[in-house]
C-alpha cells in the first residue's frame, strides 16, 4: 500500500468535479430552490421520475472544454482531478451499454470522461473517478429508484425483497460499470466510492476485486463499504466539508470541500468562500498531512461558474509566489 500511495502522499491539492443532469436543474424545481445539495435535487425536490429522466435526455454541454478545465486546475496548483462518472441519480457520463439513460442518449451523445482524462494527463494531473456504487435512483439501486409520483420506490413496500433487488442492481449495473470504467481509460490514479448504504461485504469485495484486478496501482477512498461492514477497503479517509482539528501525519486522508454550499451547480447560491479562506484551508490541510480536494460544479453548458474561475485564478497567483515547484 505505501508504494501505491506515493503520489497521493504529496498530492496536496486536487479538483473535484460534480457534473451531471442535476446541473441542468440549477438547484430549482418549479421556480423554487430545493433543500440541501443541488446534486440531490431529484430526491430533495421530489421531482417525478419522468420529468427528471426526460431532463437528462436533453443534456447538451456545447461549451464543454476539457482542456480548459484541466488547465485551470493545473494553473491553480492542483495535481489531481476526480470527476463524478455517476452520481446518486444514476446518470452515466460515459457511453455505458448497461443503461439507456446516460450521456450517450442525449443530443451531445459522446463520452465526457475520455476527453477529460486525456486533457488531465496532458496537463500533468493525476486522474480518476467518483462513482456512486450503491445509491442509483435511475437504475433501481440501493433503496430503489426515486418515484415521488409513485410512492417513493419501485422496490415496493416489502423490504424483504430488497436484498435480492440490490444484488440484481450490482450484477446488472454496478459491477459491469466499474469494469468499464477501469478498463476503458488506461491507467487511472484514484477511485472515489461514495455512500455504501446497504452494500454487503460480498458486494464490496466483488467491486474491490474488479477495481484492483484492472488497476493494481490505483488508490481508493474508504467509502466502498460502511461502518457496519467487516471489511474496510479504504486507502485513505475522507473528511467531508471539514478539516481535522489536529495533524494526522501517520495516516492518509483528504478533506473535500465545496466553494459555496453545494457540490452540483446551483444558480442561486452566491455565498462563495473567499480566496483567502480557500488558501487558509489548503495550507491548513497540507500542514496537517492531508490533501485538499476542492469542488467545482460546472454549469449545464459545460462552463465553470465565474466565481469558481476567479478563485482558481487567484489561488494560482498565490501559488506562483508561495507554492512549491
Ligand atoms: C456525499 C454525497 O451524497 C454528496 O452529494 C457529495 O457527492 C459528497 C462529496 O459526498 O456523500
Amino acid at each position: 500500500r505505501d508504494e501505491r500511495m506515493g503520489w497521493f502522499r504529496d498530492a496536496k491539492f486536487g479538483m473535484f468535479i460534480h457534473w451531471g443532469v442535476y446541473a441542468m436543474w440549477e438547484g430549482q424545481y418549479q421556480g423554487n430552490d430545493t433543500p440541501r445539495y443541488a446534486e440531490w435535487i431529484w430526491n430533495n425536490g421530489r421531482i417525478p421520475a419522468d420529468e427528471y429522466i426526460e431532463m437528462g435526455n436533453q443534456f447538451n454541454p456545447v461549451n464543454y472544454d476539457p482542456k480548459a478545465w484541466a488547465e485551470m486546475a493545473e494553473q491553480a496548483g492542483m495535481t489531481y482531478m476526480v470527476i463524478t462518472a455517476k452520481h446518486h441519480d444514476g446518470w452515466a457520463l460515459w457511453d455505458t451499454p448497461t443503461s439507456d439513460w446516460g450521456v450517450k442518449d442525449t443530443p451531445w451523445g459522446k463520452d465526457l470522461l475520455g476527453p477529460l482524462k486525456d486533457a488531465a494527463t496532458d496537463a500533468g494531473l493525476r486522474f480518476g473517478f467518483y462513482y456512486s456504487q450503491s445509491l442509483d435512483w435511475g437504475n433501481q439501486g440501493d433503496e430503489g429508484g426515486v418515484h415521488w409520483d409513485k410512492s417513493y420506490t419501485e422496490y415496493g413496500p416489502d423490504k424483504s425483497t430488497w436484498p435480492e433487488r440490490l444484488e440484481q442492481y450490482h450484477a446488472e449495473i454496478a459491477r459491469p460499470q466499474v469494469e468499464e470504467l477501469t478498463t476503458r481509460y488506461g491507467d487511472l490514479d484514484i477511485f472515489w466510492w461514495d455512500m455504501p448504504k446497504s452494500i454487503t461485504d460480498d458486494q464490496g469485495q466483488q467491486l474491490a476485486d474488479i477495481l484492483w484486478g484492472n488497476q493494481p496501482h490505483i488508490v481508493s477512498n474508504g467509502r466502498l463499504t460502511g461502518r457496519n461492514n467487516a471489511i474496510d477497503f479504504g486507502d485513505f479517509d475522507t473528511h467531508e466539508q471539514s478539516i481535522p482539528a489536529v495533524p494526522q501525519l501517520d495516516s492518509y486522508w483528504e478533506s473535500c470541500m465545496t466553494m459555496n454550499h453545494t457540490w452540483g451547480w446551483r444558480v442561486s447560491d452566491h455565498d462563495w468562500k473567499s480566496t483567502t479562506t480557500l488558501i487558509h484551508n489548503l495550507t491548513g490541510v497540507v500542514a496537517k498531512g492531508g490533501n485538499y480536494l476542492l469542488n467545482i460544479g460546472p454549469k449545464p453548458d459545460g462552463s465553470f461558474p465565474q466565481a469558481s474561475i476567479d478563485r482558481l485564478h487567484e489561488i494560482g497567483l498565490w501559488m506562483d509566489v508561495n507554492g512549491e515547484a
